[in-house]
């Protein structure tokens, strides 16, 4: 490999630069992956997602082709370092957060199990933005993560597709998508060859109608007025209808008649993002002479949709006459597809076009598509039960759950070496192909020594993430404290909002005297969508909190307010082997599974959380006494909003420690380093709205979270315990299961 290398760099492997050995192992790896293509035989899967979040490749890719070992000890012997290699790769922004991650964990998984499936999806130029903080606010500026060398190969094929009446070129990218000692599979991503980065004006702002310079210009670009929300109509339009045409030409290609296409594809709808390729392939169907009831029926018996949210502003709903204008070719086989509808049933709930002439993308997947999945338990029975009752009395069949999973060689061999390492020494590498093996760790919760090394595995990633703290955002963090980390997107649903009421509370505890058990780093790391007000004035009123308790001597010893700039995929593998406490603390109901929560307890992190998503899944596996839960449950919640009784008012003028940290956001401390209106209207949507119920569940929260905190402080064995508990238990959330459970029961793929 060695020789390789040099021949390929043209010098000793010593003498090379990051970026020069970077460069070579792209080429390495992409010729050793090439080999493991394998000819497919019967169905095939095609994931359709408007967003992949693959991370960076490198590390993982020679993990999975059995490089590692041998790469990273050539570096070793050469003075380099595989962590100072890693930073020369740019990481793919493709993603905005779980939904994205999840379909990058499932091409792992496929690829694994040598099941025959590709990505399909659109490669965005500056993909989502990259987030700085100044004067304490997000800043939102293109990521350019194009420059330099890439996996994607230009696949040499393009797609008319026609937007507008105008001629499009999809131009096809493909990068390789390696199994873990498996088959390689393909990621397709589509772009088109005339859009232009120069015309992005400040920050991220563009001229949202030059559809021809920037259609694939940025990952779901602000939405919040018609211009933003058309442009998404376009971006969605192009992916599907050049996916439709690929798929149909592969397949013909394999010998299929179209009549039997479902013999040869199955095709996952990852939420409504790509619903428009089923009007499409019924178009091209028809087009290529096959009757429309025909087309229907095969296009319902190829595709599946999985839906990722119950709320309702998430559930796309484009008015007709936006379709009208970008997609006019597609209308007359939505009116058909709705008329069907309306002849079945008089039940306008179900209804493809609602009468104010808006087009329901997720009603159209239920009733043409064979299959609709929830992401975690909790959640497809709320989806059956109340958001999707209706459907669900119509096709009880068509419903299923298939509980979300993560990649363990992405999260565990990769982001944790020295944990994957210590796990094998102890039960033998088995778990790396079957996760349940996992299991076999329990057998350790009373040996010490096990104990002990396994704190003192966390305490190496603790100070890793204070170094890297340190060295990219210049602040020094006390790696002896315990880490609560919160990272996902921000959202009000998610409830960034309780922890920072939380650390307030706890200033003026510390203040009046009552001291944690143990001092606290609380971190955070969190993207806004740009238009998003209120979740960019959460971010506001953490960083300027931040602030506040680090000048203060008193309350600095205990408490310490971290925000990572720019949280993706590579600052995720830093913050979640350095976890100790995994905050989860969405409002109960509202979190379809949540996927970060799977990836903390892998490594050893005990969950703090509310009865919602895959939490619930989590406590069963790993039992009431290793994990903290609080709050209220989802029927609670659920009646709560059926009454419509709920006045976070009364809260606050009833609880008065919800009065103080409240008040304590727009209080003179913060407003003498804050902005006044931003932290104005955070304190106003809270007393006057509160529309996730932060304030019912605060006490508990509170009492909670102190309760992890003297059990971290006071008893490091027993936490130590818990640890192990989580790792042990968290074999079913491994994606191959999930994939295994897709292909029996929605995908019979090969
Ligand atoms: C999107 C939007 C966009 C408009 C404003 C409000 C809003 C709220 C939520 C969303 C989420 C869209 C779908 C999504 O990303 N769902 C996530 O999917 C993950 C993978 O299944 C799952 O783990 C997360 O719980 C779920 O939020």
């Amino acid at each position: 490999m060695k020789t390789r290398l040099e021949t390929l760099c043209k010098k000793n492997v010593a003498d090379c630069t990051y970026e020069e050995l970077y460069r070579a192992l792209l080429a390495l790896v992409k010729e050793e992956s090439g080999k493991r293509q394998e000819e497919t035989k019967g169905r095939k899967l095609y994931y359709i997602s408007a967003e992949f979040l693959i991370g960076k490749l490198l590390s993982n890719n020679l993990i999975n082709l059995g490089m590692y070992e041998e790469v990273d000890k050539i570096l070793k012997e050469n003075g380099k370092s595989m962590a100072e290699l890693e930073e020369a790769e740019p990481e793919p922004s493709l993603g905005n957060g779980g939904l994205g991650r999840l379909a990058a964990c499932f091409l792992d998984s496929l690829a694994t199990l040598n099941l025959p499936g590709d990505g399909v999806g659109l490669r965005y130029h500056c993909g989502l933005f990259h987030q700085n903080f100044k004067n304490n606010l997000q800043n939102e500026t293109p990521d350019y993560w194009l420059n330099g060398a890439q996996w994607a190969d230009d696949g040499k094929k393009t797609y008319s597709v026609s937007l507008a009446g105008k001629e499009y070129e999809a131009h096809l990218y493909q990068l390789d998508v390696t199994g873990y000692e498996g088959r390689t599979n393909k990621l397709n991503l589509f772009d088109l060859d005339t859009v232009d980065e120069s015309i992005i004006e400040e920050g991220i702002s563009f001229d949202k109608e030059d559809i021809a310079k920037n259609l694939t210009l940025f990952l779901y670009p602000d939405d919040s007025d018609e211009a933003g929300r058309k442009l998404r109509i376009y971006q969605q339009y192009f992916m599907v209808s050049a996916g439709a045409q690929m798929i149909l030409e592969e397949c013909v290609q394999r010998g299929c008649t179209l009549h039997d296409l479902a013999d040869y594809a199955a095709i996952q709808i990852n939420d409504t993002h790509p619903s428009m390729v089923i009007p499409e392939l019924i178009r091209l169907l028809v087009e290529k002479g096959i009757a429309f009831e025909e087309a229907v029926k095969i296009v319902t018996k190829t595709c599946a949709y999985t839906n990722h949210t119950i709320l309702a502003e998430a559930l796309e709903k484009w008015p007709e006459e936006y379709l009208e204008e970008v997609v006019p070719q597609l209308m007359p086989v939505i009116r058909k597809l709705d008329k069907i509808v309306k002849k079945k049933t008089k039940d306008e709930s179900v209804s493809i076009i609602d009468e104010d002439g808006r087009v329901h993308m997720a009603n159209m997947d239920i009733h043409f598509t064979h299959s609709t999945n929830g992401v975690a338990a909790l959640h497809t029975e709320i989806l059956k039960d109340s958001e999707l009752n209706n459907f669900y009395k119509m096709y009880p069949e068509k419903f299923n759950n298939k509980t979300n999973g993560i990649t363990f060689r992405r999260w565990l061999l990769s982001c944790n070496h020295e944990l994957a390492g210590f796990i094998e020494s102890l039960i033998g590498g088995g778990f790396k192909k079957d996760a349940m093996e996992l299991r076999k760790l329990a057998a350790f919760e009373s040996d010490k020594e096990v104990l002990k090394r396994l704190m003192e595995i966390k305490a190496d990633n603790k100070k890793k993430l204070a170094e890297w703290i340190q060295k990219k955002q210049g602040v020094s963090v006390n790696p002896d404290s315990m880490f609560s980390i919160q990272s996902k997107r921000l959202h009000e649903y998610k409830r960034q909002q309780l922890n920072l009421l939380y650390l307030i509370h706890q200033y003026f505890e510390i203040k009046e005297g009552h001291l944690p058990a143990a001092p606290v780093t609380a971190v955070f790391g969190a993207k806004a969508a740009p238009a998003y007000r209120i979740a960019k004035d959460i971010i506001h009123a953490l960083l300027t909190l931040s602030e506040v308790i680090a000048e203060d001597a008193e309350v600095s010893k205990w408490i310490q307010v971290v925000f990572i700039e720019n949280y993706n995929v590579t600052a995720a593998e830093k913050m979640i082997p350095a976890c100790d406490l995994s905050e989860q603390i969405s409002l109960a109901s509202k979190e379809a599974s949540g996927t970060g929560n799977m990836k903390f307890m892998l490594n050893g992190a005990v969950t703090l959380g509310t009865l919602d998503g895959a939490n619930v899944e989590i406590r069963d596996c790993v039992g009431d006494e290793n994990i903290y839960i609080f709050g209220q449950n989802s029927p609670q919640v659920i009646r709560r909003y059926e009454r419509g009784d709920y006045c976070a008012r009364e809260w606050y003028e009833t609880d008065p420690n919800i009065r103080r940290a409240v008040d304590f956001i727009a209080g003179e401390q913060m407003m003498g380093k804050g902005d006044k209106k931003s932290l104005e209207r955070l304190k106003n949507e809270l007393v006057g709205k509160d529309w996730f119920q932060t304030f019912p569940d605060f006490s508990a929260y509170a009492v909670r979270k102190n309760q992890a905190v003297a059990d971290y402080a006071v008893n490091p064995e027993k936490w130590a315990k818990m640890a192990l508990k989580n790792i042990s238990g968290a074999g079913f959330f491994s994606s191959d299961r999930t994939i295994e459970e897709y292909n029996k029961d929605i995908w019979h793929l090969g």
